[in-house]
């Protein structure tokens, strides 16, 4: 070949290739996470062509301790996995339905423009798998969900998660950010009732729920599986709900929300804000920085969900205290009210008079009924392997000393007390003298127990180191 002919054709193949990679997107497939962890941002200042590959699993899972439950999945896990793709993607969109299903499935996404949000595209036969295509225009955090028929049944059984398409600007960054799912399930069996349970038609129709639960089970978010993060960290909840049917009054205990994209849209729409409604198939993004550390509950605030069906999530900050913000207790002191005979020892204790047997006695049923009974309980029973009992304790009327050491700086370790072993701990309880000779004074003379001595603050100051 002609040596100007061949640069020739070096050229136009250059130019083509050039030409070619300018206009077609690149190529990327999305990195799915499992609920509760985010996708990381995208760099990418262009739109890509992407990928999604998700599979629809039917597996048997733990629902809470002890209760097994068939929960039919995206990716194995309830929540299904999180996406997150950028304003203007091409997204290639793959749905595999394993061969052990029994079920066929689809995938409506609630961030597609589209006839059904891609349902009748991606339906998919066990052992099957289908592909559509769509155009991610409106940034957003959206709701995907199976929307094969009968569809609350697919939705009760797990069958959701949460889409991010990021404004083409990107969305603030922070320091931690979190996906999470709140959901209902309706099982046969009553809350906590052991064994694999099976989806009941009847409470899902009537909108029962015996579990209401933060990612997929009781506990996915609480204890070793809390959420973590640090003093000073800027962090963003990811909050989808599933349903099928009610909505979630988000709230997290002891945090204010500094901004909240209501509903999952991308404009900050409030800012301050207690407890955000997360809609059924809807979401809300909301942000925060922690500055203090501690335990912080998520909760629905709809409260006997959260008490007794399960959506209870925790968050551990772990950091330096500021005082300034949060004092923690600074004291606890008898309080009281006015009137009657506990005025005479509220103007006693005023006086710093000493108070006689009696007046003692009746003082310390206050500081008894406010600081001790929750553990101790009203009658001084206490609780089968939690809290001792107080009456008829043979090892509180043994050792008086003892007993004034115990109010005064807790107790932990094991103690036998009538014949039965607890191993727990009573914290210290910062009360003053009185209080503390006054609740004993009152507890060793109540429910059957006599003591043939009055304790004196005096007596209880001694015994302070
Ligand atoms: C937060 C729960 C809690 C509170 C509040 C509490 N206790 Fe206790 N108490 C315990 C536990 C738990 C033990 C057993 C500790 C162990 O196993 O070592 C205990 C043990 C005791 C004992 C020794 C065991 C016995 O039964 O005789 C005495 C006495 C006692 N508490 C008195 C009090 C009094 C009086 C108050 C209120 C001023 C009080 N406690 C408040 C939890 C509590
Ligand atoms: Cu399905």
């Amino acid at each position: 070949m002609h040596t100007s002919t061949r640069s020739l054709l070096l050229l136009a193949s250059i130019a083509l290739t050039f030409g070619l990679t300018q206009c077609a997107k690149k190529t990327e497939t999305a990195v799915l996470t499992t609920a509760p962890n985010v996708p990381p941002p995208i760099q990418r200042s262009t739109a890509a062509h992407v990928i999604v590959n998700l599979e629809t699993r039917e597996v048997t899972g733990t629902l809470s301790d002890g209760v097994q439950y068939t929960f039919w999945t995206f990716g194995g896990t309830v929540p299904g996995p999180m996406i997150r793709v950028r304003e203007g993607d091409d997204v290639e969109f793959h749905l595999s339905n394993h061969p052990t299903s029994k079920m066929p499935h689809n995938i409506d996404l609630h961030a597609v423009t589209g006839p059904g949000g891609g349902a009748a595209s991606s339906f998919t036969a066990p052992g099957h798998s289908s592909q559509f295509s769509f155009k991610a225009m409106n940034p957003g955090l959206y709701v995907y969900h199976c929307a094969t028929a009968p569809v609350g049944m697919h939705i009760a059984n797990g069958m959701y998660g949460l889409i991010l398409v990021e404004p083409s600007g990107g969305l603030p960054s922070v320091d931690k950010e979190f996906y999470i799912m709140q959901s209902e399930f309706y099982t046969k069996g009553k809350f906590g009732e052991g064994g694999l349970q099976a989806f009941d038609m009847d409470k899902a129709v009537h909108e029962q729920p015996e579990y209401v639960v933060f990612n997929g089970s009781v506990g996915a978010i609480a204890g070793d599986k809390a959420l973590k993060a640090k003093v000073g960290d800027r962090v963003r909840i990811y909050i989808g709900n599933g349903g099928p049917n009610l909505i979630s009054s988000f709230h997290v205990i002891g945090e204010i929300f500094d901004k909240v994209y209501q509903e999952g849209g991308v404009k900050v729409s409030q800012e301050q804000v207690q407890t955000t409604l997360v809609p059924a198939g809807g979401s809300a993004m909301t942000e925060f920085r922690v500055d203090v550390p501690g335990t912080f509950i998520l909760v629905d605030h709809s409260i006997f969900r959260t008490f007794n069906k399960g959506s209870l999530g925790m968050l551990k900050v772990e950091g330096p205290e500021d005082k300034n913000i949060y004092s923690g207790k600074q004291s606890d002191t008898v309080y009281l009210p006015e009137g009657g005979a506990i005025q005479s020892i509220k103007e006693a204790q005023e006086a710093q008079k000493p108070l006689s047997r009696d007046e003692s006695i009746a003082a310390g049923k206050i500081v008894y009924t406010q600081v001790c009974m929750a553990c101790h309980q009203a009658n001084g029973e206490g609780m089968p392997n939690a809290f001792p009992p107080l009456a008829k304790s043979d090892f509180l009327m043994k050792d008086k000393q003892r007993a004034i050491r115990i109010v005064m700086n807790g107790l932990q370790g094991e103690v036998v007390v009538n014949g039965n072993k607890y191993n727990s701990v009573m914290p210290a309880l910062g009360l003053k003298d009185a209080d503390i000779a006054n609740a004993l004074n009152y507890v060793r003379n109540t429910w059957g127990n006599s003591a043939p001595d009055t304790i004196t603050p005096a007596e209880v100051k001694a015994l302070r180191k």
